[in-house]
């Protein structure tokens, strides 16, 4: 039987904890099966002058067993460093930058101005967490997120992590920047990890700010609409909510109503020109399914909480299942 490769396209928490259980489950099923994730890096910022790639550290710290409890950074940490730089006045004192994070970070930005891009300092830093799967970033190019808001009365762009944790998405996002863009490639191997995947798979993770990032790197779109492997996706919205973070605020600054349909139909149809094979929501969410079917994706309802790595598993099956079951429809 031939090695299945599997493609994961992966922001924070909802993208490594799906990855966890999907590793868990080809361990028993598939066990020579090829996990690659494609990790979003508009997150990304320089802070305290360190580079810091939230996403790829959570899927990192997450696989390798070591993240900290609130689904970012590590375990067990302290913040002695973090406060001596807010003494001086540096860095943003609502951000915190864990002492065995900074490790990481300090190791990112010397092999980084060593001259490595940040796909090979990705590949070395994995080397010691040996997380399972391979990470990619989505690019090697600087794209990160910014945000365009009104702030008392004064329209500014600021950095998503600001957004994100000074003011926890409450200001209303006007539009996301993903600055520089345009100009960055595909990390290597990010579309031959799309186009020559059996399976492609967009966990729950933000729609817009981490898949959707992904996505908006030049190529990577084309490559998953060429791809011969099914895509499908997991529900991050279920019964009008998000699980976790704020899609929520996310998806109303695009003019996407939050729920498991409407999330689905953004990504599209395959068949009607979009990326999706296949679509799980929530059994809260089976009504759904119906204009689903009807907009040409196979779609199936189950639990889709990912409480622990048996849930996660069974929604991994299912995902796989429908795979298995759809395949581009041409
Ligand atoms: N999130 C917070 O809510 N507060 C923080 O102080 C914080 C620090 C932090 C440091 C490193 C890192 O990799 C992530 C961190 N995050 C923090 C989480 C971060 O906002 C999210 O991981 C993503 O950017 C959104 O998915």
């Amino acid at each position: 039987m031939a090695t299945t490769r599997v493609t994961v396209l992966a922001g924070g928490v909802g993208g490594a904890r799906f990855t966890r259980g999907l590793l868990a489950h080809l361990e028993r099923e598939d066990p020579d099966a090829q996990v690659t994730v494609v990790v979003n890096t508009g997150d990304d910022l320089w802070l305290d002058g360190l580079r810091v790639c939230p996403d790829l550290d959570t899927v990192m710290y997450t696989l390798g067993g070591v993240i900290g409890e609130q689904g970012w950074g590590r375990a067990g940490e302290t913040a002695r460093v973090s406060a001596e730089l807010h003494a001086y006045g540096l860095g943003w004192d609502w951000f915190t930058l864990g002492d065995l994070d900074l490790g990481t970070h300090i190791a990112r930005t010397e092999l980084l101005r060593s001259g490595l891009p940040l796909s090979a300092v990705t590949a070395r830093l994995c080397e010691r967490w040996q997380p399972g799967a391979a990470l990619i970033p989505m690019s090697d190019d600087p794209a990160e997120t910014h945000v365009e808001v009104e702030i008392d009365g004064q329209v500014r762009l600021i950095h998503f992590e600001e957004w994100w944790v000074r003011y926890r998405a409450s200001v209303p996002a006007r539009r996301f920047v993903q600055v520089g863009v345009e100009s960055a490639r595909p990390a290597p191997g990010v579309l031959e990890a799309i186009t020559r995947a059996d399976v492609v798979l967009l966990p729950p993770s933000n729609p817009v700010v981490s898949v959707g990032t992904i996505l908006g790197v030049p190529g990577v779109r084309e490559a998953m609409r060429s791809t011969t492997a099914p895509v499908i996706g997991v529900s991050p919205i279920l019964g009008g909510a998000p699980v976790r973070g704020m899609a929520d605020a996310c998806l109303s600054a695009i003019g996407v109503e939050t729920s498991a349909a409407a999330v689905a139909l953004h990504y599209g149809s395959r068949t009607a020109g979009g990326l999706l094979d296949g679509w799980l929501v929530d059994t809260v969410d089976g009504d759904a399914l119906g204009r689903l079917r009807q907009a040409g994706i196979a779609a199936r309802a189950l639990p889709l909480l990912m409480s622990d790595d048996t849930a996660t598993a069974a929604i991994v099956e299912a995902a796989l299942a429908l795979a298995r079951g759809t395949g581009p429809a041409r």
